[in-house]
């Protein structure tokens, strides 16, 4: 009887030590935008959601493209240019986007079968050791602004309601 006890009251802690999980940092609105030029790399955006610790994003990993890089913008002399970077801040509760002119991810040799199926999915690798899968959209050049048809007269809803 007393040893049974025992391995119930053992057992129990393990149960809870699922609860009162900190916020984990997460990814959204992660779309890539392929050059015109089948040969040049495509670009890829998203936005990070910093939980209730900060961390760092250290690398993006794909199956669906040869290779990826993290790269910024920035002005030299004059001239916007871009740079790899290896890792960027993700601060607590914070949010950082990856977005056209500012850091974006570059990716060569876009597959094929991805582009047909107009999404492909990205594995962010985060400091804290935690791996974010991501399904980004892929928009194809001409897509890149949403296309707005030509503002025409719009039919005025006179009908009373
Ligand atoms: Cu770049």
């Amino acid at each position: 009887m007393r040893g049974r006890l025992a391995l119930i009251a053992l057992a129990a802690p393990l149960a809870l030590s699922a609860c009162g999980d900190p916020a984990p940092t997460y990814i959204d609105q992660a779309w890539v935008r392929l050059s015109p030029n089948k040969d040049r790399p495509a670009a890829g955006y998203f936005v990070a959601h910093g939980g209730d610790a900060g961390t760092q994003l250290r690398g993006v990993l794909t199956d669906y493209a040869l290779k990826v890089e993290m790269h910024e913008t920035v002005e030299e002399g004059g001239v916007m240019t871009m740079k790899p970077v290896s890792s960027v801040d993700i601060p607590a509760k914070g949010t950082v986007a990856f977005a056209p002119g500012g850091k974006h991810l570059m990716l060569w040799g876009v597959n094929d079968t991805a582009i047909s199926r107009g999404k492909m999915q990205l594995t962010f690798l985060l400091a804290n050791g935690d791996r974010l899968l991501v399904d980004a959209v892929i928009r194809k050049p001409e897509g890149a602004a949403a296309p707005t048809p030509a503002p025409g007269p719009q039919p005025a809803d006179n009908s009373a309601h």
